[in-house]
């Protein structure tokens, strides 16, 4: 069966471009494929600098998982550092990539200047090694993201194949796919930028958290245009293609015919507020039980651990013995 990764970073609250654009497409393609999905807290420590936080954050991550549907015993969701090997195959990914070819990544240039006269940690740089190793411990075939992402998974297949020809045949070299389109959320304050947390405000940005109250005010106050048509196209009217995609992702349809059902944009908007509750509705309910019961989440994240350590431990094997290091 085909093996799937993808992992994402304890950092910030999820909210509706991460859900509608990436998660619950992890949730539909557990039964599908042969699913690992990883919290990658190790990630996040590239820009942590105070105590507790980053644990706080892998806890309420994983209980958002689990309440948007992805099954412990069906997909395997782990939380990084609890399987050691990727510390360990990180080093031998930051020894089988080279200084140049890291310092060609688009992400590193971009958040180190951003950055700027701030703490830029060494890790910012070899990040890359260590998402190699994410990938290549678990022999995944596939592993979804979106454009940003491709550039790292084009240097996991070069350390793959690198490393599977000075050592002999170790790692299966993966593929990047990208997820079904048109799942791409705009901020509903600026429709022609992907909705995003890092944002000024969070005005345009639906956190799946977010009590109804607030969800309907942002989709009230989102940001159309001067005329009134209900019209599906997003470079003429980005702001009402954002609500109608939005409707059609959380209640049905297509945006297209749905445009059509409606002549005011008051009420496209109140109507894709409620489909907006509606869907997450039973998410928050859930993801209020397991935080309330942080033995169950612990229990929960504890098979994942196992299945990916059994795994990742296998292939940690592999690469040693393809080395050559001495055994104990
Ligand atoms: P930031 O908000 O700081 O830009 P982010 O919200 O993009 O970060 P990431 O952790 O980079 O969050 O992304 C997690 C996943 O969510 C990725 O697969 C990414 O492609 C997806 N994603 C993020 N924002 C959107 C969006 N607006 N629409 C669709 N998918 C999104
Ligand atoms: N770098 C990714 C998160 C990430 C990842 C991975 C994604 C870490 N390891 C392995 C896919 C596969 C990000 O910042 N979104």
């Amino acid at each position: 069966m085909t093996r799937v990764l993808s992992c994402i970073q304890p950092t910030g609250d999820v909210h509706l471009g991460n859900y509608l654009g990436a998660l619950r497409n992890w949730v539909n393609g557990q039964h599908e494929k042969d699913v690992y999905h990883g919290i990658v807290d190790l990630h996040a420590l590239t820009v942590t600098t105070e105590s507790g936080v980053v644990g706080e954050s892998t806890v309420s991550l994983a209980a958002m998982l689990f309440a948007i549907g992805l099954d412990p015993d069906v997909a395997t969701i782990f939380v990084q550092s609890h399987v050691p090997e990727h510390s360990q195959l990180g080093w031998v990914m930051e020894c089988t990539v080279s200084f140049g070819e890291l310092s060609r990544m688009t992400q590193f240039k971009d958040k180190s200047a951003k950055r700027e006269t701030d703490f830029v940690a060494a890790g910012l740089f070899t990040y890359p090694a260590l998402q190699a190793a994410d990938i290549l411990l678990y022999d995944a075939n596939e592993v979804p993201v979106g454009d940003d992402q491709r550039q790292h998974i084009e240097i996991t297949r070069d350390i793959a194949i690198r490393f599977n020809s000075r050592f002999g045949e170790t790692f299966v070299v993966p593929e990047a796919v990208t997820p079904a389109a048109g799942a791409r959320v705009m901020d509903l304050q600026a429709p022609t930028s992907k909705m995003s947390k890092s944002a000024d405000s969070d005005a345009g940005c639906v956190f799946l958290l977010d009590d109804p109250k607030a969800i309907e005010k942002k989709f009230k106050r989102a940001v159309t245009d001067s005329e009134s048509e209900v019209r599906y196209s997003v470079t003429e009217k980005p702001g009402v293609s954002n609500l109608l995609d939005i409707l059609a992702a959380a209640g049905g349809g297509t945006p297209a015919q749905l445009a059509e059902e409606y002549a005011q944009y008051g009420l496209l908007k109140a109507d894709a507020a409620s489909a907006v509750i509606a869907m997450l509705e039973p998410v928050q309910h859930r993801y209020r039980e397991l935080m309330n019961d942080p033995g169950e989440l612990q229990r929960l994240l504890n098979i994942g651990a196992s299945k990916a350590q059994e795994q990742a431990s296998a292939t940690l094997n592999r690469a040693y013995e393809a080395i050559g290091l001495l055994p104990r």
